[in-house]
């Protein structure tokens, strides 16, 4: 297949989840194009070099669709564990990244990105004979691409709803109709759980046809490191590791974390990492000084190398106002971290409630807190709900479990060409 992925490159889960499969296709002897105004996030040298790929990065310089770097060619060795997925046998799968143009003219007070994305979507098409563009979060992709097609342009546009593009940013009157418009007209439609399917289809208005495909982790690179020495990097062994990972919008309740720790803070030895930038992060740095826990609270800027974190931790704080899934949470219940987070969106589908984790309703510190001792004052509890939590993980949420479910999408689309 030829496959163009269009994604938003900064921090955040739908890059990532964009990222993940662009590799795992192209990995599976796919022709993928990632589509992105920069390098996404997590698209990087360590990440490919983890999946064992020859990460030579070469950049054409200036070519009709921006910058363009084939990241690589040879692929099989290192996806050889996902070879169960295949129906076909493997051809030589590449990933090439092509950077939007920017649109610099005086007249325009903005980039105009949707427009500059449409155009260099149906640039890759004409050029390299793209059938399926898959767009990751509606907002400003699925547009994007649906322009590309109206082009008259033989492609089939599949959109991924992330979560915000559909629950927050999709419901603001400036993005409403065109979001509304993008979904009806996508030729498929999925959603990374249940709950946010039953949104679309309430909040945005539409009747059709969306299949849930859930967030999937990687269980061999989240994992639980139990090596103390590395652990002593972060804590003193008597220590509980609190970690928060978030991009620190309001829609993630940082500060609620905060609280929830300053609370754990007084009652048991602990640490907590906050990790992520956004616009409530210089808030959340006052906040810990006023609560007094600012000698105990490290905060760390936003890695793509989040497992080197989530392997010591002791329980993740996730108190989000809303969450569609929660790839954060499914990244700690793989590294074997117990979640206390709200009963909110996909959550309940992803964190079983007393074993995996303990879910609480948005805002109630004290729940969460009550939630977050009962974890970890028992050594027991915490090693138990820590083993099911990496144990589900593993069944329901593996590369292998999930990621055909998209192959199937593309398949059922290309085949109603
Ligand atoms: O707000 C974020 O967490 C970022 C956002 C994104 O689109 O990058 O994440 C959303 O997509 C993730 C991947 O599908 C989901 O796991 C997150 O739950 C979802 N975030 C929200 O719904 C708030």
């Amino acid at each position: 297949m030829k496959v163009a992925i269009l994604c938003h490159a900064s921090a955040g889960g739908s890059g990532v989840v964009a990222t993940e499969l662009a590799l795992a296709l192209a990995g599976l002897g796919h022709t993928v194009h990632v589509v992105a105004t920069e390098r996404p996030f997590r698209l990087t040298e360590e990440r490919l070099s983890q999946m064992g790929l020859s990460s030579n990065l070469l950049s054409t310089g200036q070519n009709p669709v921006g910058r363009l770097g084939r990241i690589f060619q040879e692929s099989r060795k290192s996806v050889a564990r996902w070879l169960g997925l295949l129906k076909k046998p493997l051809g030589a799968g590449s990933l090439h990244f092509h950077q939007v143009l920017s649109a610099d003219y005086p007249l325009f007070r903005e980039p105009l990105t949707p427009i500059t994305a449409a155009n260099s979507i149906a640039e890759l098409i004409e050029q390299h004979s793209i059938e399926l563009v898959h767009a990751h979060y509606a907002i400003p992709h699925a547009t994007s691409a649906i322009l590309a097609r109206e082009m008259g342009l033989p492609i089939k546009v599949v959109t991924t709803l992330h979560g915000t593009d559909v629950t927050l940013v999709g419901q603001e009157p400036a993005f409403s109709r065109t979001t509304r418009h993008a979904v009806r007209t996508s030729d498929a439609v999925t959603a990374v759980s249940h709950s946010l399917a039953q949104d679309a289809r309430a909040k945005l208005g539409v009747e059709r046809e969306i299949e849930v495909i859930y967030n999937w982790v990687d269980p061999e690179r989240f994992k639980p490191n139990r090596d103390p020495a590395y652990r002593a990097r972060f804590a003193q062994p008597e220590e509980a590791i609190v970690l928060h990972v978030s991009n620190f919008r309001s829609v993630k309740r940082p500060l609620d974390a905060l609280q929830v720790f300053a609370g754990i803070a007084e009652r048991m030895p602990a640490r907590m990492l906050m990790i992520g930038e956004g616009p409530l992060r210089q808030e959340a740095i006052e906040l810990a000084h006023e609560l007094e826990i600012a000698g105990r609270v490290q905060f760390l800027e936003s890695t793509p190398q989040i497992e080197k974190f989530m392997s010591v931790a002791d329980l993740l704080l996730l108190p989000s106002e809303q969450e569609s899934f929660g790839l954060v949470a499914l990244e700690a219940m793989a590294s074997g971290v117990p979640v206390v987070a709200s009963r909110v969106g996909g959550l309940p589908e992803l964190v079983e409630d007393g074993r995996t984790g303990l879910l609480c309703p948005v805002g109630d510190i004290q729940a969460m807190l009550e939630a977050s001792l009962e974890i970890l004052q028992s050594r027991t509890r915490r090693r138990n709900m820590g083993e099911a939590a990496r144990e589900r993980a593993i069944t329901h949420f593996r590369p292998e479990v999930v990621l055909p479910r998209y192959l199937e999408v593309y398949e059922k689309t290309l085949e109603g060409a």
